[in-house]
């Protein structure tokens, strides 16, 4: 079935206009919303959809009109993970899928200097899991469950699942996790630290897009400098990360939002940040 879903929202000025049939991407208020949209095999994800995620994460970074990031699945599921109908098809290079499909999303996810929120509306497994665990926020509806999947099927956990999950919650649980594929439900998620909150179904959704504005009000750049020192501080040694903190603090104070801020606080009212 070929959709031509594409659901573009223009803010005020228009992005590149991208056809795209396995996701739906939109542009609203300053939030890009990024839709997984084969809900029929649970948002698993073959290589068109990858590709358009790729494409999506892509316009987020160039366009000044985003300035945060939601990320969703239609249907009943977040992700389940690897198409593994469209992985067992003749002359499919496992290495490839990796390479080309899942590595360049969660280098995205991360290089992307804009607050990505992910909202995990259903089951995520396998590379979808790892997906989520790669956003900055990740929201969970309670009905929600993370499954490392790919022991199951003799595989080793990817798309970043091997760094991010032993940071997120420890050694010990991401080990057995991923040895045993345990489903691991949103309140267990929480309480592990592998996500941020849990809210009813029901409500998932609008609390998602209410924290998105929210960061897309705020002060963009600065948000991009606090997302480059989390990322180095997963390397960096002490001095190395209190060297790189002033030098990413003398940025932001550079900035017209840390002005905005410092004039809105002496003067008593609410700032308007602008993301420069
Ligand atoms: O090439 C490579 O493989 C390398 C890359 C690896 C990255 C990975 O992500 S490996 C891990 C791949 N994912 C999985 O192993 C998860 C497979 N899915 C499941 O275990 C279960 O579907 C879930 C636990 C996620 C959900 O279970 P349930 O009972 O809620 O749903 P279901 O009935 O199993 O699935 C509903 C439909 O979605 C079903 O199709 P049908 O029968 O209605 O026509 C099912 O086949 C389809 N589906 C679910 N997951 C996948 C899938 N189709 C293709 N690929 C999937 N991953």
């Amino acid at each position: 079935m070929i959709w031509i879903s594409i659901l573009i929202v223009f803010n005020f000025k228009p992005l590149s206009l991208r056809i795209m049939s396995n996701i739906l991407f939109s542009i609203n208020n300053g939030v890009g919303k990024i839709v997984l949209n084969r809900p029929d095999v649970l948002n698993s994800f073959n290589l068109a959809m990858a590709k358009e995620m790729q494409a999506a994460l892509d316009d987020c970074a160039a366009s000044p009109n985003v300035r945060s990031v939601l990320i969703t699945g239609e249907g009943r599921a977040f992700s389940a993970g690897q198409d593994l109908a469209a992985a067992n098809e003749p002359g499919v290079e496992i290495l490839e899928i990796v390479k080309e499909q899942y590595n360049p999303i969660i280098l995205k996810l991360r290089q992307l200097e804009k607050p990505v929120v992910c909202a995990v509306n259903g089951v995520a497994a396998g590379a979808g899991a790892n997906i989520a665990f790669a956003c900055d926020i990740v929201l969970a509806a309670s009905s929600a469950s993370f499954i490392q999947a790919f022991s199951k099927i003799g595989l080793i956990p990817d798309s970043g699942g091997t760094f991010f999950l032993p940071r997120l919650i420890g050694l010990q649980r991401a080990t057995a996790l991923m040895m045993l594929g345990d489903r691991v439900t949103a309140q267990q998620a929480m309480e592990y630290g592998m996500i941020y909150k849990v809210h009813p179904d029901e409500s998932l959704m609008a609390e998602a897009e209410k924290m998105a504005l929210q960061l897309a009000s705020m002060p963009t750049k600065g948000l991009g400098y606090t997302k480059r020192l989390l990322n180095a501080s997963l390397s960096h040694n002490l001095n190395e990360q209190l060297l790189m903190e002033g030098e990413m603090q003398a940025a932001a104070a550079k900035t017209y939002d840390h002005k905005e801020g410092v004039n809105a606080f002496l003067e008593k009212r609410k700032p308007v940040f602008k993301g420069e």
